[in-house]
């Protein structure tokens, strides 16, 4: 069987110091992200160095705030898609968060898939207009497979998402990320159920993410919980363009500055009430109009 070749590396002198601009300003928080290609020297049997990192396909970053500035925090290179996992309940379902992850998927042009978790623990009623909500998401063309790790049926929609693409696994601490990825390949043998990001003391390297080769063919990057969403590559003055529902009504709007929140004549507003904007994600693009780095 083949066995794949894995060097513990370093990273050359010259690689290291492409994380500062000419100016000297720090630009990333890491020189190196999960995911990148790379050119290597192989040492020995054990070692190697970094030559080169390969420009980037894709990025799914986030903005880390360090002390000083706020720089970007890559968290997974060269994914081709972003899988946002959200819980019916424990912890509740937070449409805030999920808007934020499918906008950073856009900003950083990857596909998004949303995975409605534990819905074992809804009732009939909850499951009707949960189902009605995400539709909305379905026809704005974020595909939706919904799970429960109890339901064998359920997880092989959830292989089938995620089967022969590069994922990246997002989502709330807690809301069943490992124990899908665990459902799906149990030779994983993720941690569940373990504690949030906050317990863990330390800097930011406690955003740590795993990447892994799928049997079934593909390979996946599971991320702990990140505690601090805040957007990395989204112009907030031109926000409509990350929703798709928004932006063939842009330009429509009375005022060419408009907000989209307390002018008059807005063409969104408009479409809030007519039913053809979803209150949820109009409340999603308020909160982020109005103010970025958001915890949940
Ligand atoms: N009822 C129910 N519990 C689940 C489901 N998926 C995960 N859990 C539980 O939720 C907790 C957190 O799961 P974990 O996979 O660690 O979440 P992560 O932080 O997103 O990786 C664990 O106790 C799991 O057993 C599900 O579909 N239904
Ligand atoms: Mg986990
Ligand atoms: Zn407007």
């Amino acid at each position: 069987m083949h066995e794949d070749l894995v060097l513990r590396c370093t990273l050359r002198g010259s690689q290291k110091r492409q994380r500062y601009s000419n100016t000297g300003r720090r630009l990333f928080a890491d020189p190196i992200a999960v995911g990148d290609q790379v050119i290597f020297t192989q040492i020995d049997q054990e070692e190697g160095v970094i030559e080169e990192i390969l420009p980037r396909e894709t990025k799914f970053s986030r903005q880390y705030a360090g002390k000083h500035e706020s720089i970007e925090q890559i968290i997974v290179a060269n994914a081709s898609q972003v899988v946002v996992v959200v819980s019916t309940h424990m912890p509740p379902l937070n449409y805030r968060t999920l808007d934020r992850f499918l906008i950073l998927a856009e900003a950083g042009e990857m596909s998004a898939t949303i995975c409605v978790n534990k819905m074992d623990l809804v009732n009939t009623e909850e499951k009707e207009e949960l189902i009605s909500t995400f539709n909305t998401y379905e026809n704005l063309g974020y595909p939706v497979v919904y799970t429960s790790i109890n339901s064998a049926e359920s997880i092989e929609n959830f292989r089938n998402v995620i089967k022969d693409k590069f994922s990246v696994i997002v989502g709330a601490s807690g809301v069943g990320k490992s124990s899908l990825l665990n459902s799906i390949q149990p030779n994983l043998e993720l941690r569940t159920g373990e504690v949030g990001e906050k317990t863990r003391k330390g800097k930011h390297t406690t955003t740590l993410v795993e990447l892994f080769s799928l049997n079934i063919g593909g390979e996946v990057a599971d991320t702990p919980g990140i505690r601090e969403v805040g957007l990395w590559g989204v112009d907030t003055d031109n926000l409509e363009y990350y929703f798709p529902e928004m932006e063939p009504l842009i330009g429509s709007c009375k005022y060419k500055d408009c907000a989209h929140i307390k002018e008059t004549d807005c063409a969104m507003q408009e479409a809030v009430e007519k039913g053809n904007i979803h209150p949820e994600r109009y409340n999603s693009y308020i909160v982020l109009k109005t103010g970025n780095i958001g915890e949940y």
